[in-house]
């Protein structure tokens, strides 16, 4: 018999939502919120610090949530898992923190249109301070990104590389192992951002061959303020820290300071020890879902939206037409009706859908549309949940005070 995962989630359980934003943020599981909650009734200490039992067992508690993020990922060590808030804070970390001290005047950084602000803002603050120079890389209407566009992006000026592995606007894949191979011909590194792409397929940064990885907990069913920086130990060996404070250092007098190893010394300040615990419980949920289930029923669900839309003469998809290439995620158009009038709507049906430009204006400008509805699934999402919004978008136009 098919398990029903909603049930698995309290939120999902206890409430009529049609819930399609997993995109924005996942929904939490019993055992996650229970992991949290465990940390604080259990192992409550500052991690790091105290050296009585309790604290020696919540710093116990926090370095085998390390080494579990190390395992999921496939890092070569857990001294290359570098906690932080989100997604956002890793991508700054590495901009602040490599970008200022390796790039300079005329090196040419290369950033994907379809970036989320988050990996591209960062590279254009180290531009404007170091005088490199930001490149698009371009993708045609679809996302799809050309061997032509490749060729066109990288020069033997490129020293960074910072590139989404799926777009959060439009689900695509980007072709990563050729921007990594091209990446490696011009001796730059590269910067993935993995935040849509860990909740849905499995992700191994050696196989990958990139130099940092980022993505934030919540978007795989882990609590909001935990994230994710994955660096190759001999770039973080050498890169000076982000923040600076308690708790990163190994000695401190008049005129010296002395860091503190790695993964600490990216860690100043009192870390978030039930929040990467509660992520390790997340993890241990989703590999125990498996990412074969979750992407047979991601596809079937995005196949039964995208064949019920694609019969509404007035709804555009946005992005591939095949729902292979979207990862869950179906941003669309209708006609005459913006985007936000239509999560609006949605809403008074007791559907969630994120509307606007999803943080990625520039990918907006390159598709010409400004802003669409987005409706993301996960595998908690049924074919009833699509039913209902298939169905409510059917009722939009009428609603708005059109014909049909
Ligand atoms: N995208 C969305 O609705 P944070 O906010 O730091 O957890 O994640 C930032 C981020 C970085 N990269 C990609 C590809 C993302 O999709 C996001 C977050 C959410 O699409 C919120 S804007």
């Amino acid at each position: 018999m098919k398990r029903d995962y909603r049930q698995d989630f309290p939120l999902l359980r206890e409430n009529p939502i049609v819930y399609l934003d997993s995109a924005a943020t996942a929904q939490r599981p019993d055992v996650v919120i229970e992991a949290e909650m465990e940390f604080y009734k259990k192992y409550n200490a500052n991690p790091l610090r105290g050296l009585y039992s309790l604290g020696i067992e919540a710093t116990d508690r926090y370095e085998e949530a390390r080494e579990c993020v190390a395992n999921f990922i496939h890092a070569a060590s857990a001294k290359e898992i570098i906690f932080t808030r989100n997604a956002t804070e890793s991508l700054n970390l590495v901009a602040y923190s490599y970008g200022l001290s390796h790039l300079r005047e005329g090196d040419e950084i290369v950033v994907s249109i379809l970036e989320h602000h988050s990996n591209q803002l960062p590279w254009r603050m180290v531009a404007e301070k170091t005088g490199a120079v930001v490149k698009y890389l371009e993708c045609d209407r679809q996302g799809h990104i050309s061997d032509v566009d490749l060729q066109a992006a990288f020069s033997e000026k490129t020293k960074l590389v910072a590139v989404t592995q799926v777009s959060n606007v439009l689900g695509i894949k980007t072709p990563i192992d050729k921007i990594v191979a091209l990446a490696k011909k011009s001796g730059a590194v590269v910067v993935l951002d993995a935040a849509q792409s860990t909740p849905h397929m499995e992700v191994d940064v050696q196989k990958l061959d990139v130099d940092f990885l980022a993505f934030s907990g919540h978007k795989l069913m882990a609590p909001m303020g935990i994230g994710v920086l994955y660096g190759r130990k001999e770039l973080l060996s050498e890169m000076p820290p982000f923040l600076t404070g308690g708790e990163m250092i190994q000695t401190v007098t008049r005129d010296k300071v002395v860091y503190a190893e790695l993964p600490h010394k990216f860690e100043a300040g009192t870390v978030n020890g039930a929040g990467a615990w509660a992520l390790a419980a997340a993890i241990r949920y989703l590999q125990e879902v498996g990412y074969e289930h979750i992407q047979k029923q991601e596809l079937l669900l995005t196949t039964q939206l995208m064949e019920g839309l694609t019969k509404l003469p007035y709804v555009q998809i946005q992005g591939s037409p095949d729902p292979k290439e979207h990862c869950g995620i179906v941003s669309f158009t209708i006609d005459g009706v913006h985007p936000h009038d239509v999560s609006s709507i949605l809403d008074a049906d007791g559907i969630a859908v994120r509307a606007g430009h999803h943080c990625a204006q520039p990918l907006m400008q390159q598709i010409d549309v400004m802003s669409t509805t987005r409706a993301s699934m996960y595998f908690y999402n049924t074919e009833e949940d699509i039913e209902k919004l298939l169905t409510s978008v059917q009722t939009i136009r009428r609603r708005m005070g059109y014909g049909e």
